[in-house]
């Protein structure tokens, strides 16, 4: 990298995660440490607005909103909290930004005139409280819009179809759908909206005092955008609403810089004038560069509520059954694939309290007591719905090797066969949208035990490497806001991977066992029979 781009050591740099549950700053130096945290929790910060755990669940069952107005005074609130602990904002170079995916934000005809005009004195919520058109911003958990998936996926061949355009099949949660939906229950809001955001263009915008654009990660999202060409396209925009292609403005690379901070930071919190804003993204595509995953290849899995495994690869290969392509957000010419397991940390534990009493430590023997592959038993558990694979009605399936069903298996076989089966799930469907790991980074909750750090490793028979910090989405927006700040200096993409040179190595926690290997390998056909057998996918 030329010395021009290099950030000087006073620099820093401000990455902000907007989660369903809070807002979160996480600062980094130049050598990538993080020097200073600040949050704001929606629930007990901000009560006036009645949420809980971020969101309101509508009496229909399917429906979850949250206020645009509390994101925003969020907002006021986390800056608030810096300048209160002395933060120095004049050092920020550079700001970028990750929100809950999917959700949208709704723009009336006035919202370009007050952001422009933000007046330092006042809190930007008694500014902007009458800029909404929608004043309940439905969010990635809302699951009310299935006649919209089906007419969307109709009018476009098929849910395949649908996948191959826009790196998706129609997914309930995703934008265009909770579009069509607004746009055909609320006609006079949709006719009222200038401009429909995400959340996280959003949260640009409110620091530029400009309507931000959509970046292309993040408007993978959306089931509207050619995930290839990141355009917009015509087909899903017409099914969806009409005039929508400008209610949603352009898009832009992820790394692109949107603007400068608008002048009432300066003036208020001592912002430099110059410091940009590099486009704001997803809390995925945040997290692939909060992790690191800097070439094809690179894969994490976080091992949460749910377990989630994103990489980056080249070769797209969307499915019509799972899995999402979003375009990579720090490598423009890639793209990272993600699957979603709906029963992760909850199912072990269930498990786990069932068979060992709730002790970690006597689950580790049992499953240690067996040898890898459980001599041929396999069991899947869905005590939720799954989405991968799509299961819709709970339970729990048990067969030998030769896939007769069983109708119930030593606790040492169930310790080991719930391992076993969910990382071969998550190894099995990774594959599907061609996510080969090369590469393997775990974090999350679970990632400090042992035996299921062993067992990770082994059906997918690579070292497993540790990530130190669990927040990767606000972390991966500082990053992010280095990644762009370079980009903007050198005219041009700086790869990420000379971004985070020279960022601390991962600390290696277990290694395959070698003569597992072909054996985890095999049981992947295997696999597939069994779930193609109880699933409805
Ligand atoms: C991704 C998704 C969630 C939200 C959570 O498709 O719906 O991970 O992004 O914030």
């Amino acid at each position: 990298m030329t010395a021009k781009t290099d950030p000087s050591l006073n620099d820093l740099f401000l990455g902000l995660d907007l989660s369903t549950q809070g807002l979160k700053a996480t600062v980094v130096s130049p050598e990538f440490e993080v020097v200073y945290e600040a949050a704001v929790n929606f629930d007990t910060d901000l009560p006036g607005y009645g949420t809980e755990g971020g969101a309101h669940r509508h009496a229909d069952g399917v429906t979850v909103t949250s206020p645009p107005l509390m994101w925003v005074e969020s907002l006021d609130l986390l800056l608030s909290r810096m300048q209160s602990d002395g933060f120095d904002f004049s050092r920020v170079k550079s700001i970028s930004g990750s929100g809950q995916q999917h959700g949208s934000v709704w723009l009336n005809k006035s919202a370009v005139g007050a952001l422009k005009a933000l007046d330092p004195e006042r809190s930007l919520h008694s500014q902007l409280r009458s800029i909404f058109s929608v004043e309940a911003s439905p969010i990635w958990m809302d699951s009310s819009t299935r006649a919209e998936c089906d007419a969307l996926e109709t009018a476009l061949g098929g849910a395949q179809a649908v996948a191959d355009l826009t790196g998706s099949r129609a997914y309930e949660r995703f934008t265009g759908n909770q579009i069509a939906r607004i746009a055909r229950l609320q006609p006079d809001a949709y006719s009222e909206t200038e401009r429909i955001s995400l959340v996280s263009s959003f949260m640009a915008s409110l620091l530029i005092g400009d309507i931000a654009p959509i970046d292309a990660s993040d408007g993978a999202g959306m089931n509207l955008m050619n995930f290839r060409d990141k355009e917009w396209d015509a087909a899903a925009m017409e099914t969806t609403a009409p005039g929508l292609k400008a209610k949603l403005g352009p898009l832009v690379p992820s790394h692109a810089v949107v603007g400068t901070i608008h002048s009432g930071y300066v003036q208020r919190f001592g912002f430099d004038p110059e410091c940009l804003v590099v486009a704001f993204s997803g809390d995925n595509p945040n997290s692939l560069a909060g992790l690191r995953l800097q070439q094809p290849g690179d894969v994490a899995i976080s091992l949460g509520t749910s377990d989630t495994l994103f990489g980056s690869l080249t070769q797209a290969m969307p499915s019509g059954c799972e899995g999402h392509i979003f375009p990579n957000p720090v490598a423009p010419e890639a793209y990272m694939a993600m699957i979603v397991r709906q029963n992760g940390s909850l199912a072990r534990e269930r498990v786990r309290d069932e068979v060992a009493g709730g002790d970690w430590k006597t689950f580790e023997s049992l499953v240690e007591s067996l040898p890898p592959g459980n001599d041929g038993y396999l069991g899947l558990y869905y005590f939720e719905p799954e989405i991968t694979p799509p299961v819709v009605s709970p339970g729990i399936f048990r067969f030998d090797s030769a896939g007769n069903s069983v109708e119930a298996f030593s606790p040492a076989q169930e310790a080991r066969a719930i391992l076993e089966s969910q990382f071969l799930s998550l190894r099995l469907h990774a594959e599907q949208v061609g996510l080969r790991p090369e590469n393997l980074v775990v974090t999350g909750g679970a990632s400090v035990n042992a035996v299921i750090l062993q067992t990770l490793s082994s059906v997918f028979g690579k070292d497993l490497y540790a990530a130190e910090k669990s927040d990767s989405a606000s972390l991966g927006a500082a990053y992010r806001a280095v990644h762009g700040f370079q980009c903007h200096a050198a005219h041009d993409v700086v790869p990420f991977s000379e971004t985070m040179a020279s960022a601390p190595a991962y600390r290696k926690v277990a290694s395959p066992d070698p003569s597992a290997a072909d054996l985890y390998t095999q049981s992947l056909g295997f696999l597939n029979r069994l779930e193609k057998s109880v699933t409805n996918g």
